[in-house]
């Protein structure tokens, strides 16, 4: 069955890989899963079509025959559940790993997009300074934790799953503030994640879209 994801016509990023169709383009890499992708300006993400498919007007949407999945959490839990290069056969492994899924994207993204969006709406604020701040260092007390968790291991659990793909791709966007420098298992534990070939394919097709044009917005 053909599986049609949605991604921008032009990331703001410029093909950074920072958008959220990275993640499912690298989990679907992983599975060997092929898929379409359906590109959207901003103004066909708000219209109803595409709020049929994400309420929030938002991308990625999954699309597989009749089955439409909004969230990245949700969309790479349902590839995981069909492929054991992401999720483990033993229950207990199995909730471990989504376990890390969920602790990526809601205790290590949540400072970590505040940092970002704070970057784009509050510049200029009198208090935007001291904020920046304070959720920088936010963020440092998660990298420690994390950090001090991963130790020397490769992944987070005993091998590569969906916890480290989602994981990876939340630190990703911490490469370019130098937050990562103070943890350099951190920093070695993304690098694995970007020399893997499905991320490395996931990310040359976003970047296919957007390669040569500048940036939106
Ligand atoms: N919780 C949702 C999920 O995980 O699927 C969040 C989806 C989401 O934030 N989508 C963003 C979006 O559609 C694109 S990925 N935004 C448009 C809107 O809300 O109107 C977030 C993103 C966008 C751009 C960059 N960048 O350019 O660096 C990075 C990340």
């Amino acid at each position: 069955m053909t599986i049609t994801i949605t991604a921008f016509e032009r990331s703001p990023d410029g093909g950074r890989g920072l958008a959220r169709d990275t993640r499912v383009r690298w989990a679907l890499e992983e599975a060997g899963q092929p898929y379409e992708v359906r590109l959207l300006s901003f103004t066909a993400m708000k219209e109803p079509a595409h709020l049929a498919l994400q309420p929030f007007g938002q991308i990625p949407t999954y699309e597989e025959g009749a089955l439409a999945l909004f969230e990245t959490g949700a969309i790479i839990l349902h590839i995981a559940e069909r492929h054991a290069s992401l999720l483990p056969g033993d229950a207990g492994s199995r909730a471990r790993a989504i376990a890390w899924m969920f602790a990526a994207l809601n205790t290590v993204e949540p400072p970590i997009l505040e940092r970002e969006a704070g970057g784009y709406t509050d510049r200029g604020k009198v208090w935007y300074e001291e904020r920046r701040a304070m959720l920088e260092d936010r963020i440092r007390v998660r990298l420690g934790q994390l950090s001090a968790r991963l130790g020397d291991a490769d992944w987070l659990e005993a091998g590569f799953s969906a916890g480290d793909l989602l994981m990876v791709s939340v630190l990703l966007r911490l490469k370019a503030s130098g937050l990562l420098d103070a943890c350099p298992n951190l920093a070695a534990y993304v690098a694995r994640g970007e020399a893997r070939p499905a991320y490395k394919r996931a990310f040359a097709a976003q970047l296919a879209v957007n390669a040569g044009r500048p940036p939106a917005g």
